[in-house]
């Protein structure tokens, strides 16, 4: 096994210094079996660079790991870092132990994955891990699955390209509808998923096209050949299937989800696929939305597509991952019965308890869609019968799209962290105990994986979440800052350090400033979903509407007098957003039509914040751009550098084109005049 160096790669968050404290030491490392191999050869290649030792003591040639008093001697009579799978650990668990004491730091892991999830642990400790002893600490994922789905067709779509919602080049898997010929990119990305704890991927899009359904059955052994390349990192490959694929691929002249035939296609279709890949995780199904085919078609409901598919699954260990991005997407603005953010509880709650045990379903973190402010999504509370996964989205498609400063962990940390009930029980846990966490990934073949290089800590900090949801976002950030950047020793000891966390802490809420106001959403160019078009979806049917008018603009939600979403919550919510006194200021416009006079908790009116808001957001930008100019020459790569100025002059000019589309937009409509006298076009 070699781990692979690619020349003209970022190395992201692990470049050949990370490992510059355990490549100079002398470590043993205990176990066997694939993961344990991979440990041992990222080691091993560190230790080349850096001039330290490895050895390897197979278990079976030992007793139980050597003690923490008593290491084994090596050639030079002693080990500063021993890593080992105990003999009594769950091997499911991935966990580890990590202590230091007597000069020696051991990693005693649960299972294989728990120790290489262990050697990564002490590479982000860096020489830390080789100071002070320190009392034996507890690692134990709080998710048993860490998820990214990849949005990647094998064949270029018309409009979507290779990679929907894709802003960084093309798929790492998938090129002009075959299989990359060179894959090692698929290692390293293997690398960089499993250092910070993710132990799952889907390699398709969900929207699954003609070429792309094959991978079920004709073009398997593309599968399966990423699937070799990820599991000696511990990660299992998913699979998007098409609903219909009974009918597209088997020849049958129905899916319907009770007719035995397509029962026993999905059953014989399984099996080969398990028979081909062992380890094979599951299907990912976007059923009845957006154009993809589902039960409803049969007069079927959601448990029963699902369940068909859970059953071929089952004996082989498999998983479904069920998504509930159900909507009417061919909607009335007339009709203010239906509304977009009530369709996920309005389908699924209904169904709890009736999913099989190997079901996940899997919820987008906001009722409507990844916007940039939306209330946590109501399903969560909803299901308790039912295993809940939390689908983010880490590719930024309404975040600014990797040309946008938007580090994402304040927002992921927000949804984990909330109570539906606020008594204690969050997200993070409901997530825990049914699904996990999954995100769609941001990677593509471009340089810098992430297009944007300061994107790439919001792939880090999703695995870091998934792994710890009560991480500190700014902790995962430093994190993140320590792997990537080589300490530099021209330059104010660390600026470079200050000057991300400036560019990086607010940046969500930056965005949030220049963008949609207020929770409402959307105001995106229809399509693409980059930049301002306040108006953009108000006259289409996808149910995205602002309802701005000269008097007020907002969504009533309410029970009392609007859509009755407000109502889909534990009544302790409920009744906040219900109340247009009590409801966040953040989230009135996604909750409450009101008059642009209305007052704010802030003290301000609601016209008046959204003039101050986009200022305010302009500016931080600019301040942003000014400060990544004067880092001093040398303090980071030259060509991550550039882009990154590159990146903030894009955003600078996108900011200032949704601030005074967003402002002239409301003071037309409103005819309220800045109390400040800025100009507004
Ligand atoms: C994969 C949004 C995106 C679509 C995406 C869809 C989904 O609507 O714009 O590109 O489709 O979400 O999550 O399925």
């Amino acid at each position: 096994m070699t781990v692979p160096e690619l020349a003209d790669v970022h190395a992201a968050w692990l470049p050949p210094e990370a490992f510059q404290a355990v490549g100079e030491r002398h470590t043993l490392v205990c176990g066997d079996g694939p993961l344990v191999r991979t440990a041992l050869a990222e080691v091993a290649q560190a230790c080349r660079r850096h001039g330290g030792t490895v050895r390897h003591l197979p278990a079976s040639m030992g007793d139980d790991p050597p003690a923490g008093d008593d290491p084994p001697t090596g050639a030079d009579g002693s080990f500063d870092l021993v890593l080992a799978v105990s003999r009594t650990g769950r091997p499911d668990h991935d966990g580890f132990e990590l202590a230091r004491a007597a000069g020696v730091t051991r990693v005693v892991a649960d299972g294989p994955a728990g120790l290489l999830y262990g050697l990564f642990h002490v590479v982000r400790l860096g020489a830390a891990a080789f100071g002070a002893d320190r009392p034996a600490e507890q690692h134990r994922p709080a998710m048993r699955r860490r998820m990214v789905n990849h949005w990647d067709n094998v064949a270029a779509h018309p409009v979507m390209g290779q990679v929907e919602r894709g802003y960084s080049g093309g798929s790492i898997f998938w090129r002009d509808g075959a299989l990359r010929t060179d894959l090692t990119r698929v290692t390293a990305y293997a690398r960089l998923l499993a250092s910070c704890g993710i132990n799952a991927v889907s390699v398709n899009n969900v929207n699954v096209h003609a070429t792309e359904a094959l991978l079920l059955t004709d073009r398997l052994e593309d599968v399966a050949a990423i699937a070799a390349l990820f599991r000696p990192y511990g990660i299992r490959v998913h699979l998007s299937v098409s609903f219909a694929a009974p009918v597209t691929l088997g020849g049958l002249n129905t899916a319907d989800p009770l007719d035995a035939r397509v029962r026993a296609w999905w059953a014989r279709t399984t099996a080969r696929v398990y028979g081909t890949i062992p380890d094979f995780g599951g299907y990912v199904v976007k059923a009845d939305s957006e154009g993809q085919p589902g039960p409803f078609a049969y007069g079927r409901s959601h448990a029963d597509g699902a369940n068909v598919l859970a059953d071929a699954l089952a004996p082989f260990g498999g998983v479904v991952d069920w998504r509930a991005f159900v909507y009417n997407h061919r909607q009335d603005w007339r009709d203010r019965s239906t509304d977009r953010a009530r369709a996920a509880y309005d389908h699924f709650a209904p169904l709890d308890g009736e999913f099989r045990d190997n079901v996940h379903l899997q919820v987008k973190h906001g009722p409507i869609d990844f916007q940039t402010r939306e209330p946590v999504s109501p399903v969560f509370a909803a299901m308790p019968a039912t295993r809940v996964a939390v689908e983010l989205q880490v590719t930024q498609e309404y975040t600014g799209q990797q040309r946008h400063v938007c580090y994402l962990a304040p927002m992921w940390s927000g949804v984990l962290g909330f109570e539906p009930w606020r008594d204690g029980r969050s997200v993070a846990g409901i997530a825990a105990a049914g699904g996990g966490l999954v995100a769609v990934s941001n990677v593509g073949d471009d340089r810098f994986w992430t297009g944007h290089p300061l994107a790439q800590a919001n792939l880090y900090a999703f695995g870091r979440l998934a792994w710890s949801p009560r991480l500190d976002a700014a902790t995962i950030l430093d994190e993140w800052i320590d792997l990537t950047f080589t300490p530099s020793a021209t330059g104010e000891p660390d600026l470079l350090r200050r000057t991300l966390h400036a560019l990086m802490d607010d940046s969500w809420q930056t965005y949030e400033r220049y963008t949609a106001p207020l929770g409402i959403g959307f105001m995106v160019r229809p399509g693409d979903h980059y930049g301002p078009d306040v108006d953009g979806y108000e006259y289409s049917p996808w149910g995205t509407y602002h309802f701005a008018d000269r008097d007020g603009v907002g969504v009533d939600r309410t029970r009392a007098s609007g859509t009755g979403f407000a109502g889909q919550y534990p009544p302790a919510w409920a009744a906040v957003y219900e109340s247009l006194e009590d409801c966040p200021d953040e989230l009135l416009l996604f909750f409450h039509h009101v008059p642009y006079g209305h007052v704010l908790h802030s003290g301000v009116t609601v016209i008046q914040h959204i003039y101050d808001t986009h200022f305010a957001g302009v500016e931080a930008v600019t301040g942003a751009r000014r400060l990544w100019e004067r880092l001093p020459a040398g303090l980071v790569d030259l060509a991550l550098h550039a882009r990154v100025g590159d990146r903030l002059d894009e955003q600078l000019r996108c900011a200032r084109e949704w601030r005074d589309q967003i402002n002239t937009y409301f003071f037309r409509k409103s005819g309220v005049p800045d109390a400040r006298g800025r100009r507004i076009f």
